[in-house]
């Protein structure tokens, strides 16, 4: 201490002086140094903060995942699961977190798989997240021993107060309870004789309205007239200007067609919800919630597993009318559409569907959809087997006026069985879902919106997911569409970054797709018809997605996203019907079809992609394309060239594999083409006789020219090109590859490769050598 102050004392003093003056500046300095930073960056951090405030205002409900390659990213409302046959697994969000884990997980990716035609990768993906327990019976123990929660005695506690109901996120909806059930009928199996009962109970007349649209008094019970005047209601009040500030559904573009300008009177979107009996809250499923099987009940899951591909056993157990979570953007209940618009007919086709996931199909049509735009909802029957599928369900649908079903002598698949429907189909918008779906509230204006502002426009739902395990429903990201890779497999992909940027998209903007997935969607009939509906040759399932996509971008349509219309769908990991013939051949054969009549010349990437065996005509029948041929001229339709350029600029696509100088390295020279024979020069980029393509049909070729050996002997020579030849096709890598550079004969047994005579500076085939060089060519350019 005494050393301190002895210190301090005299020039001591003044050191200390100094040094706390300087250690003070240091401090203002740095602060200064840290303002200036911020005014430098102040503009850009405002502007990064707002758009990620509005972000997170706008997602609160679904975190947006920027999603590469071929993913449908899927989040799952944060509710709790119940557990079928005894207690539940309460915390909400831990189970949750598991799918979420599931969720980001790669997706097998194109090259991980043999290609199966237009399959949906995402169902893939659902394979992956629950590839463990796809047998349905691993599913209790896999999950709860993730969850590591125990089982608790009551199921969720949900409040059933839809008053605030599209205004809060779903994942934090309170709902609450209007009347209690008996625990016990929560286990109820909801089949056909509960529903019956059910309806017997509240009399079929009477209607249980849950309106979600905010400031609406919940769960009021009202019959159908009344719904007719809610709807008015809410007409007028909008119509009046109500208070509040409502935003056209559609930001009319100057340009877009003209019909949009049109005046007419709006309305705030219905988000009707009627239940012909007042919902039971304790119910396996209510509201979207995952469901955990007791693993005593494991075999039965896993014996009614194979009867439709999921979880059929816990299908059957959940009301066929449940309430599921409002997913919709917080802007869409608040979007106007038209008074007057088309009415559709909803049309379901099916084979061998399972009987509760069927009628919560039908169900969520009726429920959600406003009855003065539901036409009818056609079911057709393509020759199901089932028994219950015949007298059983026309008895249950004769108590819904709206509901027709036709039946089909013969198994058509599913592409004829959507022509038959639309053929019978009374509706100005035909409306096709699968029949494994649930309509979400407020599902079908925005869809019938679009094709009122544009008859050519074809706008499809949100696709969400249903559960295939535990029948939870799952929200998926936003900014999805659907594309395609080679050979013409669908896929989900977000939309670029710059290009939600440069056009200032937000969440509940539709969304322009290069191909649709197919099982959901609307069209304007007549329009349907001008485009020549589908291709009646396309066989049983596949590929029409693909037909129908690029008809209706290049004769003149559009398809959209529409993120304010949503609908559930169970992805299934197989197909749950029999094919009439072989699977892989079936979806091959019809993309064949749509690879001949739209893909001009980029045909080519369709069979290079592993597809070269269909064009062998003996093996194969196509069919006879000369109609569809005649329609696309008929029509004036724009080439797949404009198609890629203009609908999917962001695939990037060479019609060859690799093109330029073909450089052989033993020799240093290039191969060259002189008066219909092949030589060897010195290495010129401005010979055109030197330029050669490596197709996609794995031809060296130049102009119609194709190198090919030459008869028996190990000489070669140039032959017309022709597709369908194999002995024209080479095998070559341009690295990674233990013969890289090599041109190994695709149609020899041995391996043999093109080599460079040293002395005469010809060709022959030889047997493969990796190291030797006069069998290793290079070219300038490589786009594969
Ligand atoms: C997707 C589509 C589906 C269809 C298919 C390709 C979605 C959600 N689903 O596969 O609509 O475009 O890709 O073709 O986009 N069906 C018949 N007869 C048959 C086969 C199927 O009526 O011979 C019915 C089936 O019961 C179902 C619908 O057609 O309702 C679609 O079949 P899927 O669910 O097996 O097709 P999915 O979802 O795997
Ligand atoms: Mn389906």
């Amino acid at each position: 201490m005494m050393k301190v102050r002895r210190y301090l004392r005299g020039s001591g003093r003044v050191l200390a002086f100094v040094f706390v003056a300087s250690v003070i500046w240091l401090l203002f300095d740095m602060a200064a140094l840290r303002l200036s930073m911020n005014d430098a960056n102040s503009q850009l951090l405002k502007e990064r903060v707002i758009r990620e405030r509005e972000m997170l205002k706008q997602q609160s409900r679904v975190t947006q995942l920027v999603n590469l390659g071929f993913k449908h990213p899927v989040q799952r409302v944060d509710l709790a699961a119940t557990h079928a046959g005894g207690g539940a697994l309460n915390p909400a969000g831990k189970l949750a977190s598991v799918y979420r884990r599931g969720g980001r997980q790669r997706p097998p990716m194109l090259e991980d798989r043999k290609p199966q035609g237009n399959d949906i990768l995402a169902s893939d993906r659902f394979r992956s997240v629950a590839s463990k327990h796809n047998d349905g019976g691993a599913l209790h123990n896999s999950v709860t021993q993730k969850q590591g929660a125990p089982a608790h005695k009551k199921a969720v506690n949900l409040d059933l107060n839809i008053a605030n109901g599209t205004q809060v996120p779903p994942s934090v909806q309170k709902i609450k309870p209007t009347h209690k059930i008996r625990a016990d009928r929560a286990r109820d199996s909801v089949g056909n004789e509960k529903v019956k009962d059910d309806l017997a109970k509240a009399g079929t007349k009477q209607a249980h309205l849950v309106k979600t649209t905010p400031r609406q008094p919940a769960n009021k019970d009202v019959n159908r007239k009344e719904v007719k005047e809610e709807e008015k209601r809410v007409r007028t009040k909008d119509l009046d200007g109500g208070e509040e500030t409502a935003k056209p559904a559609v930001r009319l573009q100057a340009g877009e067609n003209s019909t949009a300008l049109r005046k007419q009177s709006v309305h705030k979107v219905l988000s009707l919800d009627m239940t012909h009996s007042p919902r039971d809250v304790n119910a396996l499923g209510q509201f979207g919630q995952a469901v955990i099987v007791n693993g005593d009940k494991d075999a039965e899951v896993r014996r009614r597993w194979n009867e439709g591909h999921f979880n059929v056993y816990l299908s059957d157990q959940i009301p066929v009318d449940r309430a599921i979570p409002d997913t919709r953007p917080d802007t869409c209940a608040q979007n106007l559409v038209h008074d007057n618009l088309p009415s559709t007919s909803v049309i379901f086709c099916f084979v061998d569907e399972v009987w509760s996931t069927l009628l919560r199909s039908v169900h969520s049509v009726l429920n959600r959809s406003p009855p003065h735009l539901l036409k009818e909802i056609i079911l057709v029957d393509d020759f199901s087997t089932r028994d219950y599928l015949k007298g059983q369900l026309d008895e249950y649908m004769a108590q819904f006026p709206k509901v027709r079903i036709i039946r089909l002598k013969e198994r058509q698949g599913l592409i004829r069985a959507r022509l038959a429907g639309a053929a019978v189909a009374k509706g100005d918008v035909l409306t096709f879902l699968d029949s494994h779906i649930e309509c979400n509230v407020g599902w079908l204006e925005p869809l019938l919106e679009r094709v009122y502002l544009d008859r050519k426009k074809v706008p499809c739902p949100v696709i969400e997911v249903i559960s295939d395990k535990d029948m939870s429903y799952m929200l998926v990201d936003n900014f999805q569409r659907g594309i395609f890779k080679w050979p013409l497999v669908f896929g989900w992909s977000a939309v670029p970054d710059e290009y939600i940027k440069k056009n200032n998209m937000t969440i509940s903007d539709p969304i322009r797709c290069p191909v649709m997935a197919g099982g959901l969607f609307s069209i304007d009939k007549k329009y349907f018809f001008e485009l020549g509906a589908y291709d009646p040759g396309l066989d049983v399932w596949g590929g029409e997605n693909m037909e129908i996509s690029f008809k209706i971008w290049m004769c003149g349509g559009e398809i959209e996203i529409i993120p304010c219309s949503r609908v559930g769908h169970i992805f299934r990991g197989q197909n749950p019907y029999k094919f009439p013939k072989d699977r892989q051949k079936t979806v091959e054969r019809n993309l064949a079809r749509v690879a001949e009549v739209w893909l001009d010349e980029y045909k080519d990437l369709f069979y290079g992609h592993g597809y070269l065996h269909l064009l062998d005509k003996k093996a194969t029948d196509i069919g006879n394309l000369t109609e569809q041929i005649e329609l696309r001229k008929k029509l004036k339709c724009k080439s797949f060239k404009w198609y890629l350029d203009n609908v999917y600029p962001d695939m990037k696509v060479s019609l060859v594999k690799a093109e330029g100088l073909v450089f052989n390295r033993g020799l240093r020279k290039c191969l060259a083409l002189q008066k219909d024979s092949l030589s060897f020069e010195t290495c010129d980029l401005s010979e055109q006789s030197q330029h050669f393509n490596f197709t996609w049909m794995k031809q060296i070729r130049q102009r119609d020219l194709c190198v090919a050996p030459q008869g028996k002997g190990s000489g070669f020579t140039l032959q017309l090109c022709d597709n369908t030849e194999p002995k024209l096709r080479w095998f070559y890598k341009s690295s990674s590859s233990a013969l890289a550079e090599h041109f190994i004969a695709d149609f020899a047994s041995q391996h043999m490769c093109l080599e460079a005579e040293r002395q005469s500076g010809s060709l022959r085939l030889n047997p493969c050598e990796p190291s030797n060089t006069f069998q290793k060519w290079q070219f300038t350019r490589y786009h594969a």
